[in-house]
């Protein structure tokens, strides 16, 4: 008989995930039990940093008291219709994401990729009803590197093997090129494209940040080309990189924009689909839907979200926090750090792989009560809540020093 799940330690409840949960991950041994703003607790009580932030999903900060109250306002009065029937939130919800983003028309979905299978539909559905390609003939060109989600048809298109390794047959229509590289994008852009998905920057691979003026470049090809830029903002969206959107770094708007994670608050699933309206204009009733997308509960945290954006204070804070992290992390540079990639509040940190795999420094990291993930080989992720003090990003940039140089 099993100790009742109130009082198990956390090394019991991680004994007790593993016979009967699925082991598609291996988390860091570390059992939260609450957190608020930046910090987290575990079984035992004791504490951490977050600086994960569920991989950008509670930009602002664990259990924000702005989105709590609005969820238990919602929570209190109604939290699911489906889409046959109206709900009293979800008109303001789309008014407000469609004015923050500066584009027409809202499909409010669940998941990330949900909202990337969504866009390739549409993409696909605008290319034969607007752009006139032939029938079952529409191809989406995407970059190497790309992290979408983990959908068969997303990993169709992915060019990490692990993600791919079993899950066949694919989803035929997608070409891959290299990311930043312009003239491959243009070499594979033909009459046949619908669209062009990318990453503004790269979370996975490691925050790759492309070269100044690709992302112009992307908006100015595919223009030309007669067909979507669709930009994936689901991490690096809504203030993580000191802008709303990380596209406003090079002032380009594109086509569709795909938001997520964040979107929800860290408290229920939400991302969207943000397009003008040629594009999303091309859905009829019938042709596409969630059980869940749009529910009054997600529409009600979604508003509050955007309702937090709307003043710039977020994305000011990831932008001069940033200035923090950035010269933070060069003073680590020959000290262990042998590059970084950063911009606002989000860092992909190569270690030195003679001091260990990111696994290990993140292991390393969490006995000095800093939590964050590696990525590939040994580069690590910092992507802390934009709530974040600088007195705490600091001390995080101290442990990080400690667990070089040690
Ligand atoms: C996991 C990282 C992985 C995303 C972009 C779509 C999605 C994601 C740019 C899909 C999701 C999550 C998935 C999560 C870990 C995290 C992630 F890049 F953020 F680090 F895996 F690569 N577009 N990224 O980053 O959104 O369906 O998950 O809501 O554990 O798989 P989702």
């Amino acid at each position: 008989m099993t100790a009742p799940a109130r009082t198990r330690s956390s090394a019991e409840l991680i004994q007790a995930e593993e016979p009967v949960l699925a082991h598609n991950y291996h988390p860091l041994p570390v059992v939260v039990a609450r957190a608020e703003g930046t910090w987290v607790e575990d079984v035992e009580g004791r504490r951490y940093l977050d600086m994960l932030a569920g991989y950008s999903a509670l930009n602002f900060g664990h259990r924000n008291p702005v989105l709590i109250e609005a969820a238990h306002r919602q929570l209190d009065r109604l939290t699911l219709t489906s889409r046959a029937f109206h709900n009293d939130q979800l008109a303001e919800f789309a008014e407000s994401l469609a004015e923050l983003t500066g584009l027409d028309m809202v499909l409010p979905m669940n998941t990330g990729a949900e909202a990337v299978e969504s866009a390739v539909k549409v993409a696909r559905k605008w290319a034969y009803e607007v752009k006139g390609v032939p029938d079952g003939r529409a191809t989406i060109v995407v970059a190497a590197g790309n992290f979408h989600g983990r959908t068969t048809t997303i990993v169709s298109f992915s060019t990490d093997e692990t993600a791919r390794a079993g899950f066949g047959p694919f989803t035929p229509g997608f070409r891959i090129v290299p990311y930043n590289d312009l003239a491959a994008l243009r070499a594979a852009v033909d009459e046949t494209t619908a669209a062009v998905l990318i990453e503004p920057i790269q979370g996975e691979a490691g925050v790759v940040i492309p070269d100044e003026g690709y992302l112009t470049g992307v908006r100015e090809l595919t223009r030309r080309a007669g067909c979507l830029f669709i930009a994936d903002e689901i991490q690096s969206g809504l203030g993580r990189t000191g802008r709303t959107l990380a596209v406003e770094h090079e002032g380009v708007l594109p086509d569709v924009l795909l938001l997520g994670k964040a979107l929800g608050g860290g408290i229920v699933p939400v991302s969207a689909v943000v397009a003008c309206r040629e594009v999303l204009g091309v859905l009829r009733p019938g042709e596409h839907g969630s059980t869940f997308g749009g529910n009054p509960l997600a529409a009600a945290v979604g508003s509050a979200v955007v309702g937090l954006l709307r003043t710039g204070d977020f994305q000011l804070r990831a932008a001069e926090l940033g200035v923090v992290l950035r010269d933070g992390l060069t003073s680590l540079v020959g000290k262990g750090v042998v590059g970084f990639r950063s911009r606002g509040l989000w860092a992909g940190v190569d270690v030195d792989p003679v001091i260990g795999t990111g696994r290990e420094i993140s292991e390393r990291l969490m006995a000095e009560g800093i939590l964050v993930k590696d990525t590939h080989g040994s580069t690590i992720r910092l992507a802390p809540p934009l709530t974040i003090t600088e007195e705490e990003l600091r001390s995080a940039l101290g442990a990080l020093e400690k667990v070089l140089t040690a």
